[in-house]
């Protein structure tokens, strides 16, 4: 049974999933335009925040709030809070592929509590609350079973546009090819942890990451019985920036190589 708080996320991410189809559809259309769909892109960002903001702090108006467009706002209850990305995969939305998410995590006292990954393209619903399980659309979902990493895919972000995390990032992957199935790089990082909770991806690690991109993603890993943990050792997953998770089989192996970087 959802909780109201998680009742509230799910009905935002809805809203805002409604809005941004939309809005995708027409970017489809601005991919032949010679401005391009940049600024028609950020306002369907900007507008997804605005309907989710109105939504979470209008029922929850004491909680704080940080999200990818509006920042961050203390609350008066300065043990929660709201972190939400309106549109996470926003490279992919502009390109037109259909490959993007809602992510809402709600924090209590530093730790992810309830969690909204929402993709409207393939209408997926991923849902976690805090020792009551992850779900998608309602079913169960458990991390894979895989022990073996020649046997595992992964997943990452590999940084462009001059990242310094680039050549890091380069050389996780020279040392993973060769023990792994392989690695995808989708464009989502909520998403990329959604797939790993649902046991489609068997890990996930990002040396450039934000808050909002993730924090959700925690919840599901750690609710469908994966392991979770910050690139440093000791520091908050959810603010470090760089970020590690898998199966609990391969968890220790598959943050061993990357922890060599
Ligand atoms: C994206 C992440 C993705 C990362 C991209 C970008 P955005 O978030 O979800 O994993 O590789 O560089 O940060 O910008 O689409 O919200």
């Amino acid at each position: 049974m959802a909780s109201a708080n998680l009742n509230i996320m799910i009905n935002a991410a809805r809203k805002a999933g409604r809005s941004l189809v939309k809005d995708f559809r027409e970017v489809e259309n601005l991919q032949v335009s010679v401005k391009g769909a940049g600024d028609f892109v950020s306002r369907a960002d900007h507008a997804a925040e605005a309907i989710i903001k109105d939504e979470l702090r209008g029922a929850r108006p004491n909680y704080g709030w940080v999200g990818e467009e509006t920042g961050a706002e203390p609350g008066e209850d300065p043990t929660r809070r709201w972190i939400v990305d309106p549109l996470d995969g926003t490279t992919n939305f502009l390109h037109g592929l259909p490959h993007w998410a809602v992510s809402i995590g709600l924090e209590h006292k530093g730790e992810i509590v309830a969690a909204v990954v929402f993709d409207p393209a393939k209408d997926e619903m991923f849902t976690a609350e805090k020792g009551d399980g992850a779900f998608l659309n309602n079913s169960r979902l458990r991390v894979s079973g895989r022990r073996s990493m020649i046997e595992s895919i992964f997943a990452t972000g590999v940084p462009f546009g001059g990242a310094r995390e680039l050549p890091a990032t380069l050389q996780d992957l020279a040392r993973l090819m060769p023990q792994t199935a392989g690695v995808r790089r989708w464009g989502s990082a909520a998403l990329d942890m959604a797939y790993v909770a649902a046991g489609r991806f068997d890990g996930y690690w990002e040396r450039r990451i934000k808050a909002w991109d993730v924090a959700a993603g925690i919840l599901l890993v750690k609710e469908a019985g994966g392991f979770v943990e910050a690139l440093e050792p000791g520091q908050s997953p959810v603010d470090s920036g760089a970020i590690i998770c898998a199966n609990a089989q391969l968890f220790d192996g598959f943050a061993k190589t990357i922890r060599q970087g």
